[in-house]
């Protein structure tokens, strides 16, 4: 028997505070049935994992949300990299990976570091400061969208296009409702940045055209390519470094140790990602009947998998709920893992490394000066505020 619940992982009450309903996901059983959705529900790191990677069984070109594409009309054209499955996902997936891969990352370490000792230095002073409008906004928004190449113009609409996108893989709920009203006009900016003629010469937009005019995309790709790129480059950054802004701010002896030893910096990015989790969730669908655990899930079937309870599952990590720069945390699953794993963490590795080189510089001391405050989303664990007192160097 798979247990069932009638509770609705996209309430309000379980996005604001997940990690009890975490638990009980993970000790009911290796998989439980999700009766609001008719789905089923992973949190255990070793299903977790499996499910990943087998996309054999588990397909995404049906959605990657709640929603089953094969039944319901998607709220925009579906993506050929995240909501498609070999082979048409396998042209878009080699050329960006080639565009975003470490090599071509190589030419930008230095322009960010720069960029992100400017920012700190503008507003790293002795006191208080909200470090989500501070910090973990402003540094992505500045130096991603100039390495993708957009004109300066109108990128604030980037941010909530990518909200809206992460509540979408949720069910029409109120955080859906309330995104309605400006999605048309940020979807038509987005869309109008994808064009060839928008895009600067030298940046990942320009790079997808060019792939376009060798014949490794057709031209009917390429706009769809640089839009994965703004749909999922700048939200999932902001919240990835807001969260290790407060793993650290948390526990001031992590603090101490990145400053005596910076070249943790990653070590403490992909640890905050494991502990924090910024993409919760994501979903599959089963192309065949499919056994979990010694329980049978029939062919058709949409699967939850629980990022996040398998990023702390105690099976898998020990002390899974302490953020600790001593761990190992590689296995994590906050990028995924398999053929759709994040082909954009090494962008986020690099941001983040640049943004904490630089703290570690001018900070001394770093703690929480009130409660964060949570910004909901049906996706995302995300900061709404982080409340920072800081001592300068
Ligand atoms: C895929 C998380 C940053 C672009 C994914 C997946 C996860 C994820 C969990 C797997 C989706 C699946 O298996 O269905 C994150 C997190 C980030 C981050 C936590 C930051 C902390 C970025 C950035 C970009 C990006 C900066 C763009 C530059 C993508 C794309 C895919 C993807 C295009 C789809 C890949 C495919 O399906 O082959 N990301 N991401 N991500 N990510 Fe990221
Ligand atoms: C995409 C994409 C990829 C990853 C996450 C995402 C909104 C979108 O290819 O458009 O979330």
């Amino acid at each position: 028997m798979i247990p069932s619940t009638d509770a609705d992982p996209f309430s309000p009450e379980l996005l604001a505070d997940p990690l009890p309903w975490h638990e009980w996901l993970r000790d009911a059983g290796p998989v439980v049935h999700l009766a609001q959705y008719d789905a089923f529900l992973l949190g255990r790191h070793a299903e977790v994992h499996a499910a990943l990677s087998d996309w054999q069984r588990f397909q995404s070109a049906a959605g990657v949300g709640v929603a089953n594409f094969l039944i319901e009309k998607p709220w925009r054209p579906p993506s050929l990299l995240l909501e498609a499955d070999p082979p048409r996902h396998d042209a878009p997936r080699a050329v960006l990976s080639k565009i975003l891969g470490p090599r071509a990352l190589r030419r930008l370490r230095e322009q960010w570091f720069a960029d992100a000792e400017a920012l700190v230095d503008e507003v790293v002073t002795d006191g208080e400061l909200d470090a989500v409008p501070a910090l973990a906004e402003p540094f992505p928004l500045r130096v991603f969208p100039d390495a993708v190449g957009l004109s300066e113009q109108g990128r604030e609409h980037l941010l909530p296009y990518g909200d809206f996108a992460f509540n979408a893989f949720g069910p029409a709920n109120e955080l859906v409702r309330r995104g309605q009203d400006g999605i048309a006009e940020h979807g038509s900016w987005v869309g109008e940045q994808c064009r060839r003629e928008m895009l600067r010469p030298g940046g990942f937009g320009a790079a997808i055209w060019a792939a376009a005019d060798r014949g490794d995309l057709t031209h009917e790709q390429a706009p769809l390519v640089v839009r994965s790129l703004l749909t999922a480059g700048v939200d999932t950054t902001v919240h990835g470094i807001g969260a290790v802004l407060h793993a650290l701010a948390r526990s001031p002896e992590q603090w101490a140790r990145l400053r005596a030893r910076p070249e943790l910096a990653r070590t403490a990015f992909d640890e905050a990602v494991r502990w924090e989790s910024p993409v919760q969730t994501f979903f599959r669908t089963t192309t065949e009947q499919v056994e979990i655990g010694g329980e049978v899930l029939p062919s058709g079937s949409k699967v939850m998998l629980s990022l996040a309870a398998a990023n702390r599952d105690p099976r898998r990590w020990s002390r899974p709920d302490d953020f600790d720069l001593s761990r190992d945390p590689s296995g994590h699953v906050g990028f995924g893992m398999g053929i759709h794993q994040c082909i954009g963490q090494h962008i986020a590795r690099l941001e983040s490394e640049a943004l904490l080189t630089a703290l570690v510089h001018r900070v001394e001391r770093l703690e929480l000066a009130g409660e964060p405050v949570r910004h909901l989303n049906n996706t995302l664990r995300a900061l709404a505020s982080l409340p920072l007192r800081i001592e300068p160097v």
